[in-house]
């Protein structure tokens, strides 16, 4: 058995498992895997994870995990005195259902157009309606997560680890100035005010200072004066 090893890149999808890894006060090692650069697609990293994506977890005993949504999973079950994954069938349905609409959708359909238009189409004629359908994506995908959330301070009423999942998204919004309707606006605040979120967000670079200072409005989010 050793340290487990995530494999992440700062600011992107990996910071909501790296979250949940602090939350849980686990003992890791961070691996960057510089996607620009094509870290992802060297052999050494396709041995753990063929799929070329990140996060990966390899956990103790040396088998590797994939997909954002399984790997919060493992880990909630994995640290059940944590409390971070519903008990009851439905609460856990949901969290599930909720996370597969973050990740697939939001991100895989939404963000992915804005931040990877090219992959979506070949003539650049093309990139700036690619990239509108993504925005129009994510603010419809926001306004369902809004009403799901409603006034909870927490997706599952208490802390999941299905908060730091919808986390990275609302932090992409707020990066890319992008309006949250309020009650994400509001978990998104009460995100980054929890000591864990904040020292993630100083370990890959950001300032947690700078941020959640958009606001919600009908016409897109701006930064506060
Ligand atoms: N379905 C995957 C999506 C992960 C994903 O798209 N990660 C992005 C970074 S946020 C990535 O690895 N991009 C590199 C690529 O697809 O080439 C998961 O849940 O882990």
């Amino acid at each position: 058995m050793s340290a487990m090893k995530l494999y992440m890149t700062p600011g992107s999808c990996s910071t909501g498992i790296h979250i949940i890894l602090e939350e849980l006060d686990e003992v890791f090692e961070a691996y960057i895997v510089n996607l620009p650069a094509g870290d992802h697609f060297r052999p050494d990293y396709v041995a753990i994870n063929p799929k070329s994506t990140i996060p990966t977890l390899v956990r103790p005993d040396g088998s590797s995990l994939t997909e954002v949504q399984a790997i919060a999973y493992w880990l909630a079950r994995s640290h059940p005195r944590a409390g971070l994954w519903p008990e009851d069938i439905e609460g856990a349905s949901r969290l599930i259902e909720i996370m597969a609409h973050v990740v697939g959708t939001i991100h895989g359909h939404g963000f992915a157009r804005i931040f990877a238009t090219d992959t979506f189409a070949r003539h650049p004629a093309d990139h700036d309606s690619i990239r509108q359908l993504g925005r129009d994506i994510i603010e419809k995908g926001f306004a369902i997560l809004n009403e799901a959330l409603g006034t909870k301070d927490y997706l599952a009423g208490a802390f999941s680890v299905a908060d730091p999942i919808l986390f990275y998204v609302e932090f992409w919004a707020d990066k890319t100035g992008m309006a949250l309707p309020d009650n994400l606006l509001a978990h998104y605040r009460r995100m980054l005010a929890r000591p864990a979120v904040q020292r993630v967000l100083r370990e890959e670079g950001y300032n947690p200072a700078t941020l959640g200072l958009c606001r919600s409005d009908a016409t897109g989010s701006t930064p506060a004066p």
